[in-house]
């Protein structure tokens, strides 16, 4: 298992790359060009401006989080083309730095989404929340007529200037289909895969968070069936998924440790993090201990370590603690903690496999 840790980039983080590599066994950044529009061409000058910042703290910078794909692309346009070779060009580029893994996601409009970033827990820390009756049945003009409303919806990315962009949006959704963004995934990877086995670069699949169909539209990385799916769209190990144990986990259905066991040779890049689930659909962020989530994370780790994991591992999501002011689930000291969990339980099935 090698260890990365997500990292915003210089003046979009408040973690530090010196702070990064001073957690135990972390050797590389997961990293993207956060300002560069999904469907634009990636500029080296900036890809090596990021090289050099790595470089200096001695972190690789093999795992890409994300490399966006272009709403037409999703939505299966014909303009989709364009957007599609363009992403390629960026793949040859980040291949020129020695990037191994690309993570990205499918995901119609929204990247992930909850309804409270800074849900206070028993022990006064905060936490992403998710609360299901605030999104479930709403329609998406309702929705967008709440946000307008500056109701307590949190939609990251949605900002009051931009929501005439989502309107336009769920316009453009409203008559796509599951069976449509299938096709049109199939599409995509027909067309990029080829490119990623002549790269050495693996592409991962990020599975939909929430792991259900949202405000009407069409969600398809949401379990086991449909991540095998996903994988038998092109049989490549160029094709591979990001097993998200928190996304999947929210989903008290979704057996992980039975995914990473299926999955285990298309499984580049794992994504730890626990999730405790209520009984009415609810969920919120909580630490990577087992016992405080609903997803058994010693467990999850003792399934990598069975599989003999050498892929790229991070924690996701961490929950805010000690007064950190930071982005939403991506501060410092929780990650951390969360870590040192990974590492323990690791560390302690190496030591009884080599005894
Ligand atoms: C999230 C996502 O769960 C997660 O890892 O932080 O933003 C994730 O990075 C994207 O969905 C991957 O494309
Ligand atoms: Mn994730």
């Amino acid at each position: 298992m090698k260890m990365v840790f997500r990292w915003f980039g210089e003046g979009n983080d408040t973690v530090s790359l010196d702070q990064i590599r001073q957690i135990p066994g972390v050797e590389g950044i997961v990293w993207a060009l956060h300002d560069v529009p999904a469907g634009e061409e990636w500029p080296m000058d900036k890809i090596l401006a990021v090289k050099t910042a790595a470089d200096q703290a001695g972190l690789h910078l093999d795992v890409v989080e994300s490399v966006n794909i272009h709403e037409d692309i999703k939505l299966g346009l014909p303009s989709r083309d364009k957007y599609i070779s363009n992403y390629i060009k960026t793949m040859e580029k980040l291949a020129q730095v020695g990037v191994k893994v690309i993570c990205y996601n499918f995901m119609p409009i929204f990247d992930w989404l909850r309804t409270d970033l800074y849900k206070e827990m028993e022990d006064g820390s905060t936490a992403l929340f998710y609360e299901a009756s605030k999104i479930e049945n709403i329609e998406p003009m309702e929705l967008v007529r709440k946000i307008n409303e500056n109701s307590t919806l949190t939609m990251p990315g949605w900002e009051p200037e931009r929501l005439q962009y989502l309107t336009g949006l769920f316009e453009a959704y409203k008559d796509v289909t599951e069976e449509d963004m299938w096709e049109n995934a199939r599409y995509f990877l027909q067309e990029i895969i080829p490119a990623a086995e002549r790269l050495g670069i693996r592409m991962a699949i990020h599975p939909d968070d929430p792991p259900w169909p949202i405000f009407g539209l069409p969600k398809i990385i949401i379990n086991q069936d449909n991540v095998r799916r996903y994988l038998n769209l092109y049989d490549s190990p160029a094709n591979s998924v990001t097993l998200c144990s928190g996304s999947l986990g929210a989903n008290p259905d979704n057996d992980i440790i039975g995914m990473i066991h299926e999955f285990s040779d298309r499984i580049p890049f794992a994504h730890i993090r626990n999730v405790k689930v209520y009984e009415n659909g609810d969920f919120i962020e909580t630490s990577h201990r087992s016992q405080d989530g609903s997803v058994d994370i010693a467990g999850v780790v003792e399934a990598y370590h069975d599989i003999g994991f050498e892929g790229y591992a991070r924690p996701d999501h961490g929950r805010h603690l000690w007064g950190e002011k930071c982005r939403p689930g991506y501060g410092l000291y929780d990650r951390a903690l969360g870590i040192m969990y990974l590492w323990g339980v690791w560390d302690s099935l190496q030591r009884r496999a080599n005894a």
